[in-house]
């Protein structure tokens, strides 16, 4: 096959002209901002998934459209490599440079990466594009597939679907089926099917009901929710609400829910007592739970404590099966200080805290038998090894103990219900609620296990948020200089008190991230810190306010 560079060429200046002179960054999750900047650069990302699917000899790799729990006016890009995983960091600067350069340069940016990585250019490659559903991913769909079309790439389009389902399809496409069928039926079929095998006929157990409650954020989740249910034959009670009636993640989503620690909009007021509510993000790849105690208080539960759940979970099913399989959990700084004491001191399991961004947390669990990760936002999977899987398998197989045999048919089901390619919102609470229906739990009970340490989570815009630079996986900021100490200084007032900041890859603002001992003590330790990072850091806009009249909400 010939391909002629001139048309790179040809496509930007007719279609994709480059009107932006600002440098971007591939950032924690790809390329984001708002969507009518950024045709350019998915028509740029097009070309690129077509030369990582040629140095991967033809393999499948995916384009996501989506800007996850970004507001409505925005947009972005995730590229998925062939097993599933985010884009190679060495490609991340690729990426970078290739959407920076100019439209004239671009024809000879494209030809200098194919020569210095030694690309074979006249081979067949293929590329997997889908979008959520915010109303400029079809225009954007279209740059990324004229991209492919532009370097003779093969482009399938699988229209509206989550980031997750992404994931899914390209690793079953690789993996020539063997984890699944790459299709939206096949995807369903495989999650509802273990699902349904494990829970069978008996919908309650103990303190277990069958009833919850989702926030589909106006996104993607709550539109694939609706066939999950079309397709479930009653086995999970689930109302659905913000199924797109509103804008994109505006007051609802997991986001809002973890941020603002309140119930989001567009579900009923007085949700009745203990009842499972759940959250998922814009594009359905975070989750996490809620409910209202008996008090009528606010009660969240985010990644942390589904990562607890599981661990412990899984833990049993290991033991139940005779095996000894290493486990580990994956964090990052975001994670409740309680959460990681309540991992070391009760579950005895071995714990990592890696940078923000799933990427650094789906790397780190491959090192284990059985990794799981989550952020404390609600992003998060569990991996297994082969091997682990190889052990389960032949026990299902080979025991001749009807406990043992049935504990190995379980786990079966159990790694066909987790979508192992990425975390994903939908799999993730089938997950929590076939746990939680196996212990009998109501979401009380799992609440109870441990107690969170109050926190906050603040956005603070400066002039440039690059200028804060981590280190320690984001647990020390080491520029600008002096930032470090003073935040030392302030959190030593307070009992149990951390706090870090560290600018975010999806938004154009720095994070500050807070908890302490008891919620006034973290509200005004968020406050302090606030108040040295708009100094240090060059803020703009309105300064931090104090507690009193800013944080109003609960925790
Ligand atoms: C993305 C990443 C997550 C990360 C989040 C926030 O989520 O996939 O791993 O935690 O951004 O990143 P930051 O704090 O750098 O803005 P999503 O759901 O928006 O794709």
């Amino acid at each position: 096959m010939s391909v002629n560079l001139r048309t790179v060429y040809a496509f930007a200046r007719e279609m994709y002209p480059k009107k932006v002179n600002e440098n971007i960054n591939y950032g924690t999750a790809g390329f984001r901002g708002e969507a009518k900047k950024l045709e350019y650069v998915m028509y740029r990302m097009g070309l690129l998934a077509t030369l990582r699917s040629r140095i991967k000899n033809g393999q499948v790799i995916g384009v996501m459209i989506t800007a996850s729990h970004n507001p409505e006016p925005d947009n972005g890009v995730k590229l998925v490599d062939p097993m599933g995983e985010m884009l190679e960091p060495k490609w991340e600067k690729i990426a970078t440079e290739l959407v920076n350069v100019s439209d004239n340069e671009l024809e000879s940016k494209v030809a200098s990466i194919i020569k210095e990585l030694n690309i074979d250019i006249g081979t067949h490659c293929n590329v997997y594009v889908g979008m959520d559903n915010r109303y400029h991913s079809p225009i954007l769909l279209k740059a990324v597939a004229d991209g492919v079309i532009a370097l003779k790439g093969n482009v399938k389009e699988f229209g509206i679907i989550t980031t997750p389902m992404m994931h899914y399809f390209v690793v079953c496409a690789n993996t020539k089926g063997s984890y699944g069928i790459p299709t939206e039926e096949g995807y369903y079929k495989k999650i509802i099917g273990a699902f349904e095998s494990i829970r069978g006929n008996q919908l309650e157990n103990g303190n277990y009901k069958n009833r919850l409650m989702f926030d589909g954020a106006n996104g993607v989740g709550a539109r694939k929710m609706i066939q999950f249910l079309k397709r479930m034959n009653g086995s999970l009670n689930c109302e659905i609400f913000n199924k797109g009636e509103g804008k994109i993640n505006e007051n609802c989503g997991a986001d809002f829910v973890k941020v603002q620690q309140k119930v989001p909009n567009g579900m009923p007021e007085g949700i009745e007592a203990n009842v499972r509510c759940v959250s998922v993000d814009g594009d359905a790849d975070r989750v996490v739970y809620f409910f209202t105690d008996s008090n009528g208080k606010f009660q969240l539960l985010d990644g942390d404590r589904i990562a607890t759940l599981v661990a412990n979970y899984l833990m049993s099913l290991v033991k139940k099966c005779g095996l000894k399989l290493k486990m580990g959990l994956v964090q990052t700084a975001y994670a409740n200080g309680a959460s990681t004491d309540y991992i070391v001191n009760e579950l005895k399991v071995p714990v990592s805290c890696v940078s923000t961004g799933v990427k650094h947390l789906h790397h780190k669990a491959l090192e284990y038998d059985i990794g799981i990760y989550f952020e404390a936002n609600g992003h998060g999977t569990v991996v297994f090894s082969d091997e682990a899987k190889e052990m389960i398998k032949s026990i299902s197989e080979l025991s001749q103990n009807p406990e043992q045999k049935n504990a190995a048919n379980n786990f079966i089901d159990v790694i066909n219900l987790i979508n192992e390619t990425v975390g994903d919102a939908i799999s993730d609470m089938l997950l929590v609620e076939t746990i939680l229906h196996s212990k009998g739990w109501d979401v009380r009970e799992w609440f109870d296990t441990y107690t969170d340490l109050p926190n906050k989570l603040l956005k603070i815009k400066v002039q440039d948020r690059n200028v804060i630079v981590t280190a320690d996986a984001e647990r020390i900021c080491v520029k600008p200089e002096g930032l470090q100490d003073e935040i030392d200084k302030i959190t030593s007032n307070y009992k149990r008190g951390r706090s870090f900041v560290r600018p975010s890859g999806t938004e154009d603002v720095v994070r500050v991230y807070a908890e302490a001992a008891t919620k006034s003590d973290v509200d005004q330790l968020a406050y302090e810190v606030s108040q040295v990072v708009y100094k240090m850091a060059g803020g703009t806009g309105a300064e931090p306010t104090p507690p009193e009249t800013i944080y109003n909400s609960h925790i």
